[in-house]
C-alpha cells in the first residue's frame, strides 16, 4: 500500500465517523461510536496500530495524518457528548420537577427501652441519695453467684434460682459458669475490690430458667444495692427504701416489708408496694395478694463479709435487688412483663 492510499484510508475513516456521528442519539450510541473508531480495537486505532509497520520516510506523514484524524474525531466526540448530558439533565428535571408543596417522608426518632428508661429513673434516685453506680458481667461464675453469697454446692436454696448453665466443664467435671440469675454476685466482686464505706448501685440483666407469666419472663433486669460501713442498721434499709418509693412513686404509695429468706442477708426482707391494678383489693395481676413484690433485701450476712475479708464485728450492711420491669409495671400499669420484650411496636411507642 503506498502513502497516498494509507492516507487516503484515514481521510476515508474519518469521514465516514463523522457521518455517524452526526447521526448517532443519545449517550449510549455514542459510546457504540467511540468503541467502533477510537476503541482497541476501533477502525482509526488499528491504522495507528499498524504505523510501526510502515517505512520510515513514510510513518512520519502517515501518522501525522492518523493523529489530526483522532484529535478531530476525540474532540467531535466530547462535544456531542457534553451536549447529549445536558439533554439528559434538563429531560429529567423537567420530567421530576420538584414540588416543594409536597408533605416530606417522616423520619421516625427511635426512643429509649421502658426498661432504660426505668433503669435510669431508678439509679438516679440513688445516686441523688449518695449510690454510686456500677456493672458487671452477665456470664458469672458459680463462685460468685453462689458460693460468695453463702449458697455453698447442693445447698437447697439453689434451687429457688432456675439456672442456665454454660455448656462448659472444668477439670473437676463441674459446670462452673451461668448467665448469673441476679445481680447479686456484683455485692461480692465490689467489696472484694475495696474497703468500706461502700454504697452502690448495679443495674443490669438477669437469667432465668422460668416458666413464664404476667409478672416473670426468663430473662429481666435487676438493680442491686449495697451498702457497707460502721453502724448501718435494718432502719437505714426501710429508710432508704421508703425514700426511694417516695421519690419513684410518690408519697400515697403503701410499703410492706415481710420475712423473707436468702442466704446472703440476715434477716431478709421481701419488699413490696400495693398492686397498682386494684389498688390492694387482690386481682389477677397481684395472685389475688393486693402486693406486687419488687426486691428482695436484707442485713448482709456476717458469712458474705467475712468472704471478702470485712470484719463483721466492725461492719455491717443492707442489700436489695430489685426487678426493674415490676417497678415499671407499678409506674405505668403495664399488666404483663412478657410485654417488655415482645418487640411489639404498639407497646413500646407509648413511652
Ligand atoms: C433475688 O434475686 C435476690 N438476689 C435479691 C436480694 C438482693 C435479696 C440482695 C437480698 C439482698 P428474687 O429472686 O426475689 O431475689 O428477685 C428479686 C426481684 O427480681 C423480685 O422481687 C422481682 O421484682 C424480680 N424478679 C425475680 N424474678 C423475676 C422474673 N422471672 N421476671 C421478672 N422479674 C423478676
Amino acid at each position: 500500500m503506498s502513502q497516498q492510499s494509507h492516507i487516503s484510508d484515514i481521510e476515508q475513516i474519518e469521514s465516514s465517523a463523522l457521518r455517524e456521528l452526526d447521526a448517532a442519539g443519545g449517550l449510549d450510541e455514542l459510546e457504540q461510536w467511540r468503541i467502533a473508531y477510537l476503541g482497541r480495537r476501533g477502525r482509526l486505532t488499528q491504522v495507528l496500530r499498524r504505523l510501526g509497520g510502515l517505512a520510515p520516510e513514510e510513518r512520519g506523514r502517515v501518522g501525522a495524518a492518523a493523529n489530526r484524524a483522532k484529535a478531530a474525531l476525540e474532540q467531535q466526540l466530547a462535544e456531542r457528548e457534553r451536549s447529549a448530558r445536558k439533554s439528559q439533565i434538563d429531560a429529567s428535571l423537567a420530567e421530576g420537577a420538584i414540588d416543594v408543596t409536597l408533605p416530606g417522608w417522616p423520619s421516625p426518632a427511635g426512643g429509649l427501652h421502658p426498661t432504660t428508661q426505668t433503669i435510669r429513673e431508678i439509679c438516679d434516685a440513688f445516686v441523688s441519695m449518695g449510690f454510686e453506680v456500677m456493672e458487671g458481667p452477665e456470664v458469672e461464675w458459680d463462685r460468685y453467684n453462689f458460693e460468695m453469697l453463702n449458697i455453698p454446692k447442693h445447698h437447697p436454696a439453689r434451687d429457688s434460682f432456675n439456672t442456665l448453665w454454660i455448656d462448659y466443664t472444668d477439670s473437676d467435671g463441674e459446670r462452673p459458669m451461668l448467665l448469673r440469675t441476679h445481680t447479686s454476685p456484683m455485692q461480692a466482686r465490689v467489696m472484694e475490690n475495696r474497703r468500706p464505706p461502700v454504697r452502690v448501685v448495679v443495674p443490669g440483666k438477669c437469667y432465668r430458667y422460668e416458666a413464664t407469666d404476667p409478672t416473670h419472663e426468663w430473662h429481666f433486669s435487676q438493680v442491686e444495692g449495697l451498702a457497707v460501713d460502721r453502724g448501718i442498721t435494718m432502719s437505714d434499709l426501710k429508710g432508704t427504701l421508703q425514700e426511694f418509693v417516695r421519690r419513684v412513686f410518690g408519697p400515697e404509695r403503701r410499703v410492706r416489708f415481710r420475712c423473707d429468706y436468702f442466704p446472703f442477708v440476715e434477716p431478709g426482707v421481701d419488699w413490696a408496694i400495693d398492686c397498682f391494678a386494684c389498688a390492694g383489693e387482690g386481682c389477677r395481676i397481684c395472685s389475688d395478694s393486693g402486693w406486687i413484690e419488687i426486691a428482695g433485701a436484707g442485713m448482709v450476712h456476717p458469712n458474705v463479709l467475712k468472704g471478702v475479708g470485712y470484719d463483721p464485728a466492725v461492719y455491717t450492711g443492707f442489700a436489695f435487688g430489685m426487678g426493674v420491669e415490676r417497678v415499671a409495671m407499678l409506674k405505668h400499669g403495664i399488666e404483663d412483663v412478657r410485654l417488655f420484650y415482645a418487640n411489639d411496636l404498639r407497646f413500646l411507642r407509648q413511652f
